[in-house]
């Protein structure tokens, strides 16, 4: 037990060579690792003035020490992340299809842990890298901890485990050069995936806006394989797993995620945490397609094929649970670091299907923790403890903390009391279901894996105009990033498969011919159904709230255009903040001030779902000549962002060379506010013409 120091007070004091020793406040001591107080803080033993260090001096070596070994090995992949706790809640029981103990009883509460991430970029990457978000939730139940490990796209590049380690190794920086960070754009990883059709439905999904949110919150995610839900009496079905932001969905626009990476690369975390902070919590339901085998032979597709989704056209999602992000983590290293993720983590009721990267997978989280933690006995950080009292016979262990008491540490045992320990419990423990499986051991991927592209194309199609442009853009923009043509060319035959619109679209982009098509193992299908749920576009939020309105202000700005501005955004439940030439308290024409949140070299348009323009005739004249406040009104031009104009904007407008248009809504008065607000709940103004 921790025993109390008597309370002291120091005051603070210069050394002799001027360094600052500040004095102990409230009796708090610092303290060596074992607990011993230190008199000095700054200096290292020495002897005499000069030097040189003493080998006794213990706590220099206990701080060093402690330092050298600060770093574990970075996640392989999905080294960059942010975290939060949260809290999911069953809104509709389905014990009829499964005993997975968060789904028993409406209203049911389970503590949640979840980390986004992206993929393929280091720990200190940016967060607006084109690329697959990780969305993994680990939820502590009291039958165990239930670990959903998904991503922000349904499907996957690959088919089978086996793949795994080429395909990070393609995507991830090369290795003879160390570059590019963060990005799929070059040869390694064109090359790789262009020999490799299964990746094509995966790859329209990377290209689309689908791999640069705006933010965590309004993306979606999925479980990707198909999973079983077993309920008590071992009845089994198919389940695939989803999770709908209520906040919608919504990506920012290419040339703004190279902006914002530079302008803020924190800027998906730093979204994270204001909402939560802000108590804007973020939601998520939970939803669920049910199936069994009949169902699934239908398809011509296999459903244990990971690059293969179900639409949800074909079949509903059914809404089970809402989870809310309620708390910021306390500590980055101790929670996101730490946090150890498993598919193997399920608990009764849940279990796996055959999907061969599944399977892989399986094996392959509890080796990564291993490496990453050091210890077999990672599951005791609190971040990673079971909530539910955790009772076996593993035993010691590097870090183990458990003091294991007994005598107990096998069995069958005849032990008594306390001493006899735990045993399996035969009628409410864990039951694998039974399944029949039967056949030769071979290498093999099954003919019902080999068509590669109709649901590439059913992707496609499914996409707004606006968004198949962007899919244009986005796979003309990496392609010319590869240096060797041969990969471009065999990419561009493979888009053949998909869509001719597609691959002449790049093509034309990359001003290339057009080759002959790849050859494919199944022709692609043409008539599988438009999925209107695939778009971003056609499911986006119907209001502002949750968004954020970026305010250009001076000196001379008109006081009640900017407070009608900012209190009709802000009971719509979006965010305001004020942009000005300088960081210092900004003075209004009708009384008053507002100290700015950004200056305009550093709070530029792209931090902003839309902006508002309302400097005075004097402050728009001076920011007219700053390159930083003409890209912001151009910027947000070129994003195809709503533009609030306040009456004295026209010398900055001018400046920018941006001509207005019907996204450019007036704000002269104080009774503008809500027309701008009403055009701004959709987010963006497609119809201006222009493209990245
Ligand atoms: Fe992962 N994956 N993965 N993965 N994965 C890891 O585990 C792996 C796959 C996913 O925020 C690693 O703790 C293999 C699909 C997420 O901590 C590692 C295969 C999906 C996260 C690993 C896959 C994912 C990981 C690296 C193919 C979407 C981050 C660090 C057989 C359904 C979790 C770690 C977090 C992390 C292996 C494929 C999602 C190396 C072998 C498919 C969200 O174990």
């Amino acid at each position: 037990m921790a025993t109390k120091r008597p309370s002291t007070t120091t005051p603070d004091e210069r050394g002799e060579g001027d360094e600052l020793h500040q004095g102990v406040k409230r009796g708090e001591r610092m303290t060596t690792a074992t607990g011993t107080p230190l008199g000095d803080g700054q200096n290292s033993l020495k002897v005499g003035d000069r030097g040189p260090t003493l080998l006794e001096d213990f706590a220099l070596r206990d701080k060093i020490f402690h330092f050298d070994h600060e770093r574990i090995p970075e996640r392989v992949v999905h080294a960059r992340g942010y975290s939060a706790h949260a809290t999911l809640e069953c809104l509709d029981a389905i014990p009829d299809l499964t005993r997975a103990a968060p789904f028993q009883a409406k209203g049911k509460k389970t503590e949640a842990f979840v980390r986004f991430s992206t993929v393929a970029g280091n720990l200190g990457s940016p967060d607006l890298a084109r690329d697959v978000r990780g969305f993994a939730v680990k939820m502590y139940t009291e039958e165990g901890n239930w670990d959903l490990v998904g991503n922000n796209i349904p499907v996957f590049f690959i088919q089978d485990a086996m793949k795994f380690p080429d395909l990070v190794h393609a995507v991830k920086e090369e290795q003879d050069r160390g570059w590019p960070q963060a990005a799929s754009a070059h040869d390694t990883f064109w090359d790789f995936v262009s020999l490799m059709p299964e990746s094509t439905h995966m790859l329209l999904w990377a290209m689309s806006d689908r791999a640069i949110p705006r933010s965590f919150r309004f993306m979606e995610g999925f479980g990707v394989h198909t999973y079983r839900f077993v309920n008590a009496d071992g009845d089994a079905t198919f389940v695939k797993f989803h999770w709908k932001p209520r906040q919608g969905m919504q990506s920012v626009v290419w040339n703004e995620a190279l902006k914002i990476n530079g302008a803020d690369p924190d800027f998906h975390r730093r979204d994270l945490y204001a909402a939560i902070e802000s108590g804007d919590l973020p939601q998520w339901d939970l939803g669920v397609q049910v199936f069994d085998d009949a169902f699934a032979d239908e398809f011509d597709f296999d459903v244990l094929d990971a690059t293969k989704l179900i639409p949800e056209e074909v079949l509903p999602v059914r809404i089970i649970a809402r989870l809310t992000l309620d708390r910021v983590v306390d500590n980055m290293f101790a929670e996101n670091e730490q946090v150890a993720f498993g598919t193997h983590n399920v608990i009764p009721g849940i279990d796996f299907s055959n999907d061969p990267l599944l399977q892989g997978r399986n094996f392959s989280y509890l080796d990564t923790q291993l490496k990453r933690l050091g210890s077999t006995n990672f599951t005791q950080l609190p971040v990673n403890a079971p909530r539910c009292p955790v009772m076996h016979f593993q035993r010691d262990g590097h870090m183990q903390t458990d003091p294991q008491l007994g005598r107990g540490n096998y069995e069958p045992n005849s032990l008594t009391g306390d001493d006899r320990g735990p045993r399996a419990d035969v009628v409410q423990g864990y039951q694998s279901v039974m399944r029949e499986e039967q056949g030769p051991t071979r290498r093999l991927r099954a003919e019902s894996f080999a068509d590669h592209y109709s649901q590439a194309r059913q992707f496609f199609l499914s996409q707004t105009e606006v968004e198949q442009g962007h899919i244009v853009d986005a796979f003309s923009f990496e392609l010319a990033k590869v240096e060797d043509p041969k990969i471009r060319t065999r990419m561009l035959g493979n888009l053949r498969n998909v869509h001719e619109d597609l691959a002449q679209g790049v093509a034309d982009k990359l001003a290339m011919p057009l080759p002959e098509a790849a050859e494919a193992a199944v022709p692609t299908r043409t008539d599988l159904p438009e999925s209107p749920a695939l778009s971003i576009l056609l499911n986006g939020p119907d209001s502002f709230a949750g968004r954020k309105l970026g305010v250009l202000v001076t000196n001379g700005s008109d006081k009640a255009v900017v407070r009608a501005l900012a209190s009709a955004f802000e009971d719509a439940g979006a965010v305001v903040e004020y942009v000005a030439p300088a960081i210092g308290p900004v003075k209004l024409k009708g009384g008053g001030t507002i100290t700015p949140d950004h200056a305009i070299d550093g709070g530029p348009s792209v931090l902003f779902d839309a902006v508002a323009l309302l400097p005075s005739a004097d402050g728009a004249t001076g920011l007219a000549g700053r390159a930083s406040a003409q890209d912001f009104v151009s910027d947000a031009y070129a994003h195809h962002k709503f533009v609030g104009t306040g009456a004295d904007a026209g010398a900055l407008l001018a400046a920018a060379g941006v001509e207005p248009d019907d996204g450019f809504l007036d704000l002269a008065s104080a009774d503008d506010a809500a027309v701008f607000l009403t055009h701004c709940a959709s987010l963006r103004h497609w119809d201006r013409d222009v493209r990245a």
